[in-house]
């Protein structure tokens, strides 16, 4: 069975004050086109649909494009989807009964009472069946009630648990689709910027991978750069964009994993996405970075680090000459480092002519010239005598 893995598509997400639509118009519509071509026998999104609890109206409507094209591929591609913490689960599963005999699945409330269990979609292969099992983001609270007082009482005792319930047959085929943060034996997984969480190593939030271990394979969402925790069947397949400049480096792509019979290893295989505009640093003098800009990466959304010790004038009017999206403008050089160096001794208040001096030395990175030491003391002569 050949499986398309995605999470962390973050619809209606911007970039800074750029809205990244058509960005991730484009990768949906690569992923779209991989279907057609790769013929997955399921595709999977795990996790963090969109960005907002609230989506725009825009939002929806590029995430209905993206099912509708799915739905045209024949044979009928099924689509299982869970919500992910930035997902609300009622807005989510809008339609889901509906979209449910379109073979489109959604999980995204875990279950609330006794008698409910969490999705389970079963797929045939020439193998046999494979059971998809659809857990939605959860936090303790959500199914505490469901089990006795003191068996949930952080994440990991709250996932273990839900599964439990399930009575899973490990002997058949199992895949889950899950968005929480997994790790193993407290060791973290690589995280970058734009997974907006507060991930603390040893916080009540990890999960041991050992409650996930016994699945044929587990289609993590939630951390944004593809990566395998503990074992090539666990993984997170990362977003399909870079959302950060920290992810610069990251190879955003579809996850496509083969799964074959029981006990047989898995494959896996990433399909590189290609995005329309890279997310990327720039660091150096003006002047070097202004040299720099070409017809290719022009258009980028790049983060800006100068270096020039004198610092040029209206340094953004210059570089937006040449590059069209700039999330940021830093400056690091003696003056910056400076400032971020804690004061040695107490603070020492300075007589105004010495104040300004070390303030201009501090900005021009050079003394004041006999002529401007003449005009300062002139101006603070006429303040002194006015005062
Ligand atoms: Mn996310």
């Amino acid at each position: 069975m050949r499986i398309f893995h995605l999470s962390d598509l973050h619809i209606g997400k911007q970039l800074r004050y750029y809205s990244l639509k058509e960005n991730q118009q484009a990768a949906l519509t690569q992923i779209v086109n991989l279907a057609k071509e790769r013929r997955p026998d399921v595709i999977l999104l795990c996790g963090d649909i969109y960005d907002r609890s609230v989506p725009s109206g825009e939002a929806y409507a590029i995430f209905d494009g993206f099912l509708q094209e799915l739905a045209e591929i024949t044979p009928r591609i099924p689509v299982l989807i869970i919500a992910g913490n930035h997902d609300n689960p009622q807005r989510l599963s809008y339609a889901s009964s509906f979209l449910e005999k379109h073979q489109i699945y959604v999980a995204a409330e875990t279950p609330a009472k006794p008698e409910e269990y969490l999705k389970k979609v079963v797929l045939q292969d020439e193998h046999g069946e494979v059971n998809f099992y659809l857990l939605p983001f959860l936090k303790p609270g959500y199914v505490r009630h469901l089990f006795e007082e003191g068996v949930v009482t952080d994440y990991e005792s709250a996932v273990r648990a839900v599964l439990s319930r399930e009575q899973i047959d490990f002997g058949k085929r199992n895949v889950l689709l899950s968005h929480q943060f997994y790790t193993n034996q407290g060791q973290k997984p690589e995280t970058c910027d734009s997974e907006q969480t507060v991930i603390h190593v040893g916080g009540l939030d990890n999960i041991d991978v050992s409650v996930i271990e016994q699945f044929d394979y587990a289609a993590l969402g939630h951390i944004h750069g593809p990566q395998m925790v503990k074992a090539p069947h666990i993984r997170y397949c990362g977003a399909p964009l870079k959302y950060s400049v920290s992810e610069e480096f990251h190879k955003k792509a579809v996850t496509m994993v083969t799964l074959g019979a029981k006990h047989q290893e898995i494959r896996i295989e990433s399909l590189p996405l290609v995005p329309i505009q890279e997310v990327r640093r720039e660091r150096g003098l003006l002047k070097e970075i202004i040299g720099r800009a070409t017809e290719e990466n022009c258009h980028d959304f790049i983060s800006v680090t100068l270096t020039d010790e004198k610092e040029p004038y209206r340094p953004k009017e210059q570089l937006e000459e040449v590059y069209d999206f700039i999330l940021e403008l830093r400056v690091d050089n003696t003056r910056t480092r400076n400032l971020l160096e804690p004061e040695e001794e107490g603070e020492i208040l300075l007589k105004p002519m010495e104040a300004f001096r070390a303030f201009y030395q501090e900005m021009q990175s050079q003394p004041m010239s006999e002529e401007e030491e003449k005009i300062v003391a002139e101006i603070l002569d006429h303040f002194s005598s006015t005062l």
